[in-house]
């Protein structure tokens, strides 16, 4: 009948309620009467996927078009954040959801906020990968996320008695409605045993790999809207089982507790996310988990080149395949594998379209986050792909030898095999040699790369470096997260920025519009003050909102230096107790962030900002202008409430070390100014905003080296400088941990004694620099004309920029809109 709507893709207001309650009695088997929130959040969101699987099927469908080119985004995290809100932006169905869900008697927002987010990464590069998933949808390229599906992500963070405290993130409890298994496209991955060599029927010489175990990758679909248009790719996650015929033979045996034992030890792959963010040593199963996810992702990618009417020759014309940092390296030797040992090709026309189809990006300049594998470890998990990566060294030093002739020291730095002390596979080198692109993620970090960590690399094929300076979704990190800045915007300006985020500089005219400052200024005041209530909420501190709020939020770590924020907090304190007439703005300091598990100093860090926390915010002196917090458990979720509420970004990290951060980017975007030293992306967010709009301080990379060369003293800086020395005296003296002088010695001594991110070289920079935040703060009317320009200014910091960026470069992908019958 005309004028009737399908229940599951009509966006009629009746329609929506219709579909929603027979989505809690069909899916949920719940009736209102006796429904929770989380089965109404249920019941949401298969209503909503219901709204997409058309367009997702026909972004499938597409895909075995033989001349459609496809990128493959290997990536070990992606740190989605929650589905249902993004959804219903992306779908441009947030209006009329709401209006249904409000018409039934609920609250959208609190269906929207009790999703479990998946956390199936611990930051940065986590997030880039989810952020690069919407762009490249909403650019409309076929693309596909490979990655695993960790059981438990990134743990849950609590503090207690101002400690860290991990509880495992079971984000599968409730099921998870925006996944589809797909066992049907289940594959097998081999481990351990021996190789052996044997003479095929034309008399070639092969090697057969004979492993000594076997488990099963199970892939788990999420769809992946893009905004406002009909691609819906597919972010691909697998899942570690095990073989159901292992089982049986054993069961068979009558060794049932055998086989059920393998279940678990199967399963244990693809368990938990590893919680570190640098140097993981030597753990097997982090190199399993590698493998697990690349073979089977390779494994996926060439079954759809075969199915959709290819041969291999054309991998690469089909497939570019980014390998997010050296974490699925390991796929340069897979792919390998499978080319020449399984599809018996000949091993220099594999390694053309091995090199040809791979790229690698890297996000760390960091030593001690360079992965490496030993080479016995390696040798026992994957013994023919240790021989490959052998013959692959081999070729390519004998092409070094050509270049070079004579010299050793240069192919020792070259070679594939670092060959000190015990013997380790360098995965970095392994990614280069394998890949025709390698990409740093912003313009310093790329220059770095090549004069440092890289350099030998960049001088014998300098054609394969490029830039990439990374970005940030505006639906999830705007339009998603704040809504009233986003209406003011399109009221403004008009909508369509968000797909063309250059077009924000139409707000700098706006900037010199008292009547616009005042209502950017009521936006953010409303966003503080939500914000002091889940403060208050959350913690039992009371915050004010009408002060500066000054925040950082990353993961804790000494090179992102949260303790150089904090000797300018007990800098204030100290001034304001020595003269507590002081003028100054009243600031609150908001510290959110994750330290891994093993990392002692960076819990020793939070403990130091609760504690410090704990005194001036309950001293009377102090307390009427300063506030210190820490926010436990610092998220996606919680991001998208903070970013927007920020008026101060700290991106403080010692110049040369952040590979380019990606929150200094979600912080202007919504309108915070901020204080950073040069490294990473804040080189290029300066640029943009322009030096004025910016509080600049610290070395640069040039400085820190020389100081480095020359022999950094930080004592030295301790005995000339009667504040620093002050404030440190004042944290070692116990006043921060009732009388406690052991408590913090180690972070201090490290400063005094070695100080290897130069805090103390920088502190005098950021003290001054932050006095002139200070009197710049309060000329307000000043401070809004400089939070509006840097919004209207980040366009550059757009994911689009940056997926357009790597589709040029890179991967030669094009748009390919998708049809779908109305
Ligand atoms: C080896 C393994 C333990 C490991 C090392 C390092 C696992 C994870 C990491 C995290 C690194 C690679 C990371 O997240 N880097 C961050 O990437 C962001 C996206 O490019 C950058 O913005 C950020 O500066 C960088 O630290």
């Amino acid at each position: 009948t005309p004028g009737v709507e399908d229940d599951r893709t009509g966006l009629g207001i009746e329609t929506l309620k219709r579909a929603f309650f027979d989505n809690l009695y069909y899916v949920q088997g719940k009736l209102p009467n006796r429904a929770s929130t989380v089965d109404y959040y249920m019941a949401l969101a298969y209503t909503v996927r219901d709204r997409l699987l058309q367009r997702w099927l026909a972004t499938e469908d597409i895909l075995t078009r033989p001349e459609v080119r496809i990128v493959g985004y290997l990536s070990a995290e992606f740190l989605m954040g929650p589905h249902l809100g993004n959804n219903l932006i992306n779908l441009d169905i947030y209006a009329p959801v709401k209006q249904a869900i409000e018409e039934s008697g609920l609250n959208l927002q609190e269906l929207i906020d009790i999703e479990e987010e998946p956390g199936l990464g611990n930051g940065g590069l986590g997030r880039l990968a989810a952020c690069y998933l919407d762009s490249l949808a909403s650019l409309q390229i076929p693309a596909i996320g490979y990655g695993i599906r960790y059981e438990f992500g990134i743990f849950d963070q609590e503090i207690v008695d101002g400690w860290q405290v991990e509880i495992t993130d079971k984000w599968l409890k409730y099921g998870n409605p925006w996944e589809v298994a797909r066992p049907e496209e289940a594959v097998e991955i081999k481990f351990g045993g021996y190789t052996q060599p044997y003479t095929d029927d034309q008399g070639r010489y092969r090697v057969r790999w004979v492993p000594g175990s076997t488990v099963m990758g199970i892939p788990y679909d999420t769809p992946i809207t893009g905004y406002n248009v009909n691609t819906v790719n597919t972010l691909r996650l697998w899942k570690a089982e095990a073989p159901e015929s292992f089982d049986f033979t054993a069961f068979n045996q009558g060794d049932y507790w055998g086989a059920v034992n393998d279940k678990v030890v199967s399963e244990t792959i693809s368990k938990v996310l590893y919680p570190n963010d640098e140097q993981i040593q030597g753990k097997q199963l982090r190199l399993q988990q590698q493998f697990f996810f690349v073979s089977c992702s390779l494994q996926d990618v060439i079954r759809r080149q075969l199915e959709s009417g290819r041969t291999l020759d054309t991998l690469h014309e089909k497939f570019s395949l980014q390998m997010n940092d050296t974490h699925p390296s390991v796929a340069v030797a897979e792919l390998m594998r499978l080319l020449v040992d399984e599809h018996m090709l000949e091993w220099d026309h594999a390694w053309d379209i091995t090199t040809r189809t791979l790229a690698y990006t890297n996000h760390t300049l960091l030593p001690e986050a360079l992965e490496k594998w030993s080479v016995s470890l390696f040798g026992s998990l994957l013994p023919r792909h240790l021989e490959i990566i052998f013959e692959i060294n081999s070729r390519f030093l004998d092409q070094v030898r050509l270049r070079y002739p004579g010299d050793e020291a240069r192919l020792g730095q070259l070679s594939l095999i670092d060959e000190g002390g015990d013997r380790s596979v360098r995965m970095a080198n392994l990614a280069c040699v394998g890949s025709h692109a390698i990409n740093g993620v912003a313009a310093l970090h790329s220059e770095l790369l090549k004069k440092t960590v890289l350099h030998d690399f960049y001088e014998l094929m300098p054609e394969k470096f490029c830039n990439v300076t990374n970005g940030v979704t505006p639906r999830r990190w705007l339009a998603l997260s704040n809504p009233r800045l986003t209406a003011l915007i399109d009221r403004r300006i008009g909508n369509g920025w968000l797909t063309h985020l250059d077009r924000l500089r139409e707000l700098e005219s706006a900037a010199d519009d008292a009547g616009f400052r005042h209502e950017w200024r009521m936006v953010k005041r409303d966003i503080k003050a939500d914000l002091a209530d889940h403060i208050a909420n959350r913690t039992g501190i009371s915050v004010n909102p009408d002060t500066l709020f000054d925040i950082q939020v990353k993961r804790i770590h000494e090179y992102k230096r949260q303790h150089l924020n904090v000797l300018h907090i007990v800098t204030l304190y100290h001034r304001l107790k020595q003269n507590p007439n002081q003028d100054m703005a009243g600031r609150t300091f908001i510290f959110g962030g994750k330290a891994a598990p093993g990392y002692d100093m960076a819990k020793r860090i939070i403990k130091l900002i609760t504690s410090v926390g704990d005194v001036v915010n309950k001293d009377p002196d102090v307390s009427d202008r300063l506030r210190v917090v820490f926010l436990p458990d610092y998220n996606v979720t919680f991001g998208q409430r903070v970013y927007p509420a920020a008026e101060l970004s700290e991106q403080i990290s010692l110049a040369g070390l952040e590979a380019s951060g990606t929150g200094n980017m979600k912080f202007s975007m919504n309108g915070a100014l901020t204080i950073g030293t040069l490294d990473g992306a804040n080189v290029e967010i300066r640029e943009e905003v322009g030096a004025e709009n910016f509080f600049l301080f610290g070395m640069k990379t040039e400085e820190v080296t020389a100081l480095r060369s020359q022999g950094y003293n930080p004592m030295s800086y301790y005995h000339s400088n009667e504040t620093l020395k002050a404030v440190i005296d004042l944290i070692a003296s116990g006043h921060f941990s009732h009388g406690d002088r052991e408590l913090f010695r180690p972070l201090i001594d490290n400063l005094l004694y070695h100080d290897p991110y130069m805090l103390l070289a920088d502190y005098q920079s950021y003290v001054d620099c932050q006095d002139q935040v200070d009197r710049a703060y309060r000329d307000s009317e000043n401070w809004v004309r400089m939070s509006i320009l840097n919004a209207a200014r980040m366009g550059k910091f757009s994911s689009d920029r940056s997926i357009q960026d790597y589709a040029q470069t890179i991967w030669q992908a094009d748009a390919v809109p998708i049809e779908i019958e109305a």
